[in-house]
């Protein structure tokens, strides 16, 4: 076996320099370029001052104009701003957990989708109060898919998920107004209170901003990493590999990219059929490779081993390979800069959702029904499009680790069985970990999530944060972008436990594991609260007790606001290494940093220098461990 070394963030900046040479030999654009174009950024709008909310402004809040013509005053805008950025996050990340409940509705015996995990789809249907007994499982599985599409606009009642919240959990959120009700209505009524004429008082709307985030994380993302789990199966460990180096010159390439797993599940199935293969051979490639961008990418990773080209910033990176047959995108966090940017080589841009429908793409309407038809065009587009190539464009960086992925609750309770030899019921048990972080062998944890952010060096948050988290017995649940950076630099494979104190180092060996451990996508991030309700029910600590916070050191989207806010909503501090646009008002930013504690026994640092997040959220764990006298 080759020597292990991490890949430094220095050579990933290398070979995207390189990458970019043969940009500007096309006249390509880029984000880097975009960026410099674009700052020093506004203001007003960064520190969420400027309102746009009715067509009498937009007005923007200064020491000489301390109110909008409505008379709002500056807590009220940054306040409103916050809550519709929650919204847009939470909307987006539901409206996924939605389409894949249509995809199990779908489902069929001699379908494009079968139940794969019936296990699991019989716990759902004890949850949701769907009948089993001598029935069909697909019949079975359309019920619960139904029942899931009523939690998106149920009349009455609360999201079905906050059920597994531990008692604590469930107490707090209906003392302070939050639990989640019907998904659909906690955006509408975001939209409602932001409305002009409507709230503008800033607990008002930041306790808004909590229940919309909790109805996305125990609610809309819940359901797409729970329904996905039942058609795709339930990840389970699995080998991978990781950064722009899994692409191979000599077969057709192609990329998925976006979020929603229906598609990219069945790219996968025809790219690796004989008819798909020979058809390539015939078109002088030697084989078909697909990898994969961002959370999308994440879903096969953790299913299917499918290599994980790269994420969020690292886009337009595999395009400038000039090896790109086609990158086929879904939904979220797709540059609309794909367009132009293959235009400059021979790739084919494929947009497949109605959703994300962009110029200068081919847009092949992606549905359950078709999807097997969908899924074959594409493949022969991409296949047909070899011949294409221009070899003097090509050059794929010699840049890739090895990575072990698929760690999903249930794979860790396996995991943690192996260890223990004890009788395991359906529902395992955290007994060895929680053991672990009682005697101190491990200090505590960090789920580190979110994407990349040119405002950080990209990566580099992610990665220097990581290093010396295990270096501390910190062990880390990863998932969307902070996953992709971590297999990149080579922190999921299994040599890293050498970069760790001797705790986690000894936990690695026993359980036979990385340090960093890859639960999924970016709506997987539910995995990680079912994660702490189940640490917290086996320990008999309240899981703000638990020494564990979340992190984004890079995030960008309304999404990563709308998952903050359900992370802290559910008693994990959070520590961000980018400001949210709320700075603007101390009200609202105090409460933010500090007040929400009062409500939810969590609440959000924000720090840019990233050794000393890193140092405060050790000194956290630390506090928390003191508290518990462990
Ligand atoms: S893909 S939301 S850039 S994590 Fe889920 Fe990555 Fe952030 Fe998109």
């Amino acid at each position: 076996m080759s020597e292990f070394k991490l890949t430094t963030v220095e050579e990933f900046e290398a070979a995207t320099e390189r990458l970019l040479e043969t940009g500007a030999k096309v006249g390509a654009d880029s984000w880097q370029l975009r960026v410099k174009n674009q700052t020093p950024h506004c203001k007003f709008g960064e520190s969420g001052v400027c309102c746009r909310i009715c067509s009498m402004g937009p007005c923007r809040i200064t020491k000489k104009a301390p109110r909008g013509i409505c008379g709002c005053d500056v807590h009220g805008i940054v306040g409103r701003n916050y809550l519709r950025f929650t919204a847009g996050g939470s909307a987006t990340h539901s409206d996924h957990g939605r389409e894949i409940a249509h995809t199990l509705h779908e489902a069929a015996a001699d379908g494009n989708y079968k139940v794969k995990d019936p296990e699991k789809l019989l716990r759902l249907a004890a949850e949701f109060g769907v009948e089993t007994e001598g029935r069909d499982i697909y019949d079975v599985a359309h019920e619960v898919a139904e029942a899931g599409l009523m939690e998106y606009g149920k009349p009455f009642g609360y999201q079905v998920f906050t059920k597994r919240a531990p008692e604590h959990t469930q107490e707090i959120w209906d003392r302070e107004e939050i639990r989640p009700r019907a998904i659909d209505r906690e955006v509408s009524c975001a939209l409602h209170m932001t409305h002009m004429g409507c709230s503008s008082k800033p607990e008002a709307l930041i306790r808004q901003s909590l229940r919309a985030g909790l109805s996305d994380g125990w609610g809309g993302s819940m359901m797409g990493t729970e329904f996905s789990d039942v058609l795709f199966g339930t990840p389970r460990e699995v080998e991978t590999e990781a950064n722009l180096g899994v692409m191979v010159a000599e077969n057709v390439n192609i990329v998925v990219h976006g979020h929603d797993p229906s598609l990219s599940e069945m790219i996968c199935e025809y790219a690796d059929s004989k008819e798909m293969i020979d058809y390539a051979k015939s078109m002088g490639a030697q084989g078909i490779t697909v990898s994969g961008v961002c959370c999308t990418s994440n879903e096969v990773a953790m299913r299917r081993g499918i290599p994980m080209a790269g994420n969020f910033l690292q886009q337009e990176n595999v395009v400038l390979t000039g090896a790109c047959e086609a990158i086929v995108v879904d939904v979220q966090c797709i540059f609309p800069a794909l367009g132009p940017l293959s235009k400059c080589f021979h790739t084919k841009f494929i947009t497949t959702s109605p959703v994300a429908q962009m110029p200068d793409s081919d847009f092949i309407r992606f549905n359950a029904k078709t999807a097997g038809e969908n899924a074959k065009q594409i493949v022969k587009m991409a296949i047909e499009n070899f011949k294409n190539r221009k070899p003097e464009l090509v050059h794929i960086p010699d840049m890739k680790q090895k990575a072990v992925v698929g760690y999903s609750v249930e794979q860790i309770e396996k995991k943690l069985d192996g260890v223990t030899n004890t009788h395991v019921d359906e529902t395992g048990t955290m007994m060895p970990l929680v053991d672990c972080v009682k005697a101190g062998v491990l200090r505590g944890a960090v789920a580190m999530v979110g994407c990349n952010n040119p405002k950080v060096r990209p990566d580099a948050a992610h990665i220097e944060l990581m290093k010396k988290l295990i270096a501390n017995d910190i062990i880390l649940v990863v998932s969307g972008c902070s996953a992709q950076a971590a297999a990149k630099a080579g922190l999921m494979d299994k040599r890293a436990k050498d970069l760790c104190g001797a705790g986690l180092k000894r936990v690695c060996e026993l359980v036979d594991i990385p340090p960093v451990l890859h639960m999924g996508s970016c709506v997987d991030i539910s995995r990680m609260m079912v994660l702490a309700a189940r640490i917290a029910k086996d320990s008999g600590w309240n899981i703000s007790q638990i020494p564990l916070v979340g992190c984004a050191p890079e995030w960008m989207s309304e999404k990563a606001v709308s998952i903050g806010n359900y992370v802290v909503g559910t008693g994990i501090d959070t520590y961000l290494g980018v400001e949210p646009y709320a700075y603007g008002s101390e009200e609202v930013d105090g409460l933010l940093k500090g007040g929400l504690t009062d409500w939810v026994e969590a609440c959000y640092t924000v720090e840019h220098d990233i050794d000393k997040l890193g140092d405060m959220m050790i000194e956290r764990i630390e506090e928390k461990r003191t508290a518990l006298g462990i």
